[in-house]
């Protein structure tokens, strides 16, 4: 198969839906007529990894080689087909907290390793799964280019049994590139109007680092040729059985018998499912069944199998059962209000930047039990499938948000269309990968939109809101249409359109009144709070509202008497103030402060030492005062 052919087969498989419909897609991708009129074949799976008996996986990570390419030279230069002059990269990580020459980098870069395939995987459906390169990744194997994707955050997966050499060295290059530009998810501003007090370097249109590189695992996987590629688990309660409706596919139309088998409760809970052109579906009762929340996050474990007498395949899964619902101003978790109490978190650690860290993740969770969270916000884009896996299995209630972080609205149509269909794959991506978590109790499908980037000059074009509107109410209708089991929201800033909230289930908003608003008064600020929040609730009287950010920055160690803004005892005065606030609306159906931790951004005027100082954490997570008085609350149990 020569180069072209692939690049049509592999990108059409991930990108069919992105690509066709759009600009960003057809240009960044290599489209040519002739690619779009061969039928889309079908998509590949991206059920996560597990082993299984019919199934072998490799984890590539490890030491890499790596460089930097600022004039965009290597791929005319041939790097692909072997890389000079390169330094040695770990995979996963962030390569701006590794190398000072590329501390602010964020252009295009390229690694490379080389791996065995072993020969015994011959005739074996050979995958290679990327769990997150930030942003935009080009992929060769032995030279053979397989494909690109656009997008952080979220896996994506190539077919590569043609290029695959079994029992010989493989070499897989992968470019990286993690360009700011205006059509992307989330998008920056390329015009050179920043406020001269606000600019920040490198100049995004959020808080936070742009991190860039191979942030989670690769994978290289071997399937059976014929296999599940899918499975979409949801559950319901019917007194106390637990109702499970299995949807199974299977890749090529694969039409014969699959079991289902549901273990880990009492008995075995079995079906046999008839699978006519890949797909079928079961719907099995529990007895007795043990709900799936905070307090008890019980998992059963789900084995699906394909063929009758000897298996095709097999794989296997854990899953809650348990129900989620909005129901007047309430947040229902098994038919029961429940109050969510967290925060807002990064993906964020020394060294590691945004690179998968399993040490992280388990004390993070160790913290958030010690302070008596029972919720968080992936703010502001996917965390990797450990971080739900895990959360399923502590019982933490999680929004999953999508990338969609600080959209805006001023820049012409063709662009604000590019961000869109960037937006439905990544939700398409983020339900699809997801979906089967109970701990995903909502989807939030963007933090803070704008009418224009925050930091600029100018005002907004008067076409700004309604544009906005017709675009979150077509990603609304998407992700409802993609996920009709869970509520959605969109979490809104302070004095954002608030008709760009009108199809959520339930209202987010960040406010920091006492911080960037009626800085340093905190009792008018609690005044302002109260005027409104309660204007936005009037607005939407018959949905809960969540408080998803509120806070102060405080540099630890920092302390005064009467309380100031940057010490400790302030931002813990702040916190305390916006939990007043909840404690007396019923409406209010949770609070997460932002941030759990320090974390990384640009540098600029507003943040010492290129930290964000929100966090009741440090970046290396000791406690401030906050986090003390945080924890005698929710540990007391009260309404926060
Ligand atoms: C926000 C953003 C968050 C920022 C935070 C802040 O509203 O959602 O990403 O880090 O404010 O500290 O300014």
């Amino acid at each position: 198969m020569n180069e072209g052919m692939n690049v049509a087969r592999v990108a059409l498989t991930r990108r069919e839906t992105f690509a066709l419909g759009g600009a960003v897609g057809a240009a960044s991708l290599g489209f040519n007529a002739e690619a779009q009129a061969t039928a889309p074949p079908e998509e590949l799976s991206i059920l996560y990894p597990f082993e299984s008996p019919t199934r072998s996986t490799r984890d590539l990570s490890g030491l890499w080689r790596f460089r930097l390419d600022p004039d965009d030279v290597g791929e005319k230069q041939g790097w692909q087909n072997g890389l000079s002059g390169w330094r040695t990269i770990a995979v996963p990580a962030s390569w701006q907290e590794l190398f000072d020459d590329a501390r602010n980098y964020v252009g295009t870069a390229w690694y490379e390793t080389e791996f065995q395939i072993d020969p015994a995987w011959r005739g074996r459906a050979l995958r290679l799964r990327f769990g997150s390169v930030v942003y935009r990744a080009k992929v060769w194997l032995n030279g053979q280019l397989l494909g690109e994707h656009m997008g952080g955050h979220l896996p994506f997966v190539f077919d590569v049994e043609q290029a695959a050499r079994l029992g010989q060295a493989n070499r897989l290059t992968v470019l990286v590139e993690n360009k700011l530009k205006r059509d992307r998810v989330p998008n920056n501003p390329d015009v050179p109007s920043w406020q001269w007090t606000l600019e920040e370097f490198p100049q995004t249109s959020y808080d936070f680092f742009p991190f860039s590189g191979i942030h989670r695992q690769v994978w290289l996987c071997a399937l059976p040729p014929t296999h599940i590629s899918d499975i979409a688990i949801t559950t319901a309660r019917s007194g106390t059985t637990g109702i499970v409706n299995v949807a199974l596919t299977a890749n090529g139309n694969w039409s014969g018998q699959a079991r289902i088998v549901i273990s880990g409760g009492g008995s075995p809970v079995n079906a046999v499912v008839e699978m006519r052109g890949g797909k079928g579906n079961a719907i099995l009762r529990v007895p007795n069944a043990r709900l799936w929340g905070p307090a008890d996050p019980f998992l059963y474990r789900l084995a699906a199998t394909i063929g009758t007498a000897a298996p095709i395949d097999e794989y296997a899964l854990d899953f809650g059962i348990r129900t989620v619902e909005v129901s007047g101003t309430r947040l229902l978790l098994n038919g029961q209000p429940v109050q969510l109490r967290g925060f807002g978190k990064h993906e964020d650690f020394i060294i590691h930047g945004k690179g998968l860290d399993l040490p992280v993740l388990v004390r993070d969770y160790e913290l958030l039990k010690w302070i008596g969270a029972n919720s968080f916000r992936t703010s502001h884009y996917p965390y990797s499938e450990e971080a739900l896996m895990l959360a399923d299995r502590e019982g933490f209630m999680v929004i999953a948000e999508t990338p969609g972080v600080s959209l805006t609205f001023s820049d012409e149509p063709a662009i604000i269309e590019a961000r869109r269909l960037q937006l439905r794959q990544d939700l398409v991506d983020m339900v699809r990968r997801d979906r089967n978590r109970a701990c995903v109790i909502a989807w939030s499908i963007g933090n803070e939109p704008l009418t224009k980037p925050f930091h600029t000059t100018g005002s907004a074009p008067p076409e700004a809101v309604p544009r906005g509107k017709a675009f979150f109410d077509d990603i609304f209708d998407h992700i409802h249409a993609l996920d009709s089991t869970r509520p959605a929201t969109l979490v809104s800033v302070q004095g954002g359109p608030p008709e760009w909230l009108a199809k959520g289930d339930f209202i987010c908003t960040n406010s920091y009144d006492g911080w960037y608003a009626v800085s340093a008064r905190l009792d008018d600020a609690a005044q302002v709070l109260e005027r409104e929040i309660t204007a936005l609730h009037a607005r939407y009287p018959d949905k809960p509202l969540m408080l998803t950010e509120f806070g102060a920055d405080a540099v630890a160690g920092m302390h005064d008497d009467p309380p100031a803004m940057w010490d400790e005892e302030y931002q813990s005065e702040m916190i305390l103030m916006y939990l007043q606030f909840a404690a007396k609306h019923d409406w209010v159906i949770g609070t997460h402060p932002w941030a759990f931790a320090d974390f990384r951004t640009s540098q600029s005027t507003m943040r010492v030492d290129a930290l964000n100082f929100k966090g009741v954490f440090t970046r290396d997570r000791r406690p401030k005062l906050a986090a003390h008085r945080l924890r005698d609350m929710w540990t007391k149990g009260e309404k926060a």
